[in-house]
């Protein structure tokens, strides 16, 4: 199955969209996560249907709301093959959604096996209108030259860089120098795995443009998602809480 993780606009905390992610849910171990199966997947080639399936739901999920974007990452196997692009694009028109209203997380590895063909994959895949994300941005080696190589349109800041992320500090500065990357590039820059309200002030602070994490929601199911959305205004804004305390520090 799915779950659905909200990503936030860091200025107005609306959710501008959502990450799905894929769970097994195993009769006998219970709720697995992608890292307990995806090698199998890979190896029984189970993962190229696993993969469209995903695509075909997580365009369902979102496909009745007005602007709800959503992302599906996209693994290696899969992205290796260009019915990846018709793969998309049925995902699309069997669910009346304009391409600007799915995106799709890809992570450097990927594009290092084939850089020509992946290229191409990518090109089709932004002429049908979608957006295209690096995922765990930092964590690779050579992410400089793929940005410059490959049509992204957003970072996504791994988590790691987050989770030490202090009002002062080496990782900080680190992130400020990706968003600054971000700004001069014109990608958007998500940072993953948020799980502070402090966290939250420096990256708004620092304006990067979308947050997301345990802070503001853990990966829901779709009907959660639709209680969340529904509520009559964004959920209340975790730094309006923790402001007082805190917002000297930043
Ligand atoms: O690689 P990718 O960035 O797509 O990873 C998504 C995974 O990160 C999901 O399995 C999700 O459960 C996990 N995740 C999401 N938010 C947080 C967070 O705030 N902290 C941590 N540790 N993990 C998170
Ligand atoms: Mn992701």
């Amino acid at each position: 199955m799915l779950h659905y993780q909200p990503r936030y606009d860091t200025m107005t905390m609306r959710v501008r969209s959502v990450e799905a992610l894929v769970r097994w849910n195993h009769p006998l171990r219970g709720l697995l996560m992608p890292d307990a199966f995806v090698g199998l997947a890979e190896e029984t080639g189970l993962i190229l249907p696993l993969g469209t399936w995903v695509l075909q739901q997580a365009c369902a999920a979102v496909a009745s709301y007005d602007d709800l974007i959503v992302s599906a990452n996209v693994s290696p196997a899969q992205f290796r093959y260009p019915a990846i692009v018709a793969h998309v694009q049925a995902a699309l028109q069997d669910n009346r959604l304009p391409g600007k209203r799915l995106e799709l997380e890809l992570t450097e590895t990927m594009l290092l096996e084939d850089g020509g063909k992946a290229g191409v994959i990518m090109g089709r895949l932004k002429a049908l209108g979608i957006e295209l994300a690096m995922d765990d941005f930092g964590t690779g080696f050579s992410s400089l030259g793929y940005l410059r190589r490959f049509p992204f349109d957003r970072l996504k800041i791994d988590r790691q860089f987050v989770a030490d992320l202090r009002p002062t500090g080496q990782a900080r500065a680190i992130i400020q120098a990706m968003l600054g990357l971000g700004r001069a590039l014109g990608l958007g820059v998500t940072a993953e795995g948020v799980e502070t309200a402090e966290q939250l002030l420096v990256l708004r602070a620092d304006r990067c443009d979308e947050v997301q994490g345990f802070l503001f929601g853990s990966p829901m199911t779709e009907r959660e998602l639709a209680t969340l959305l529904r509520a009559p205004s964004p959920p209340q804004d975790p730094v309006a809480q923790a402001n007082g305390l805190i917002s000297s520090a930043v």
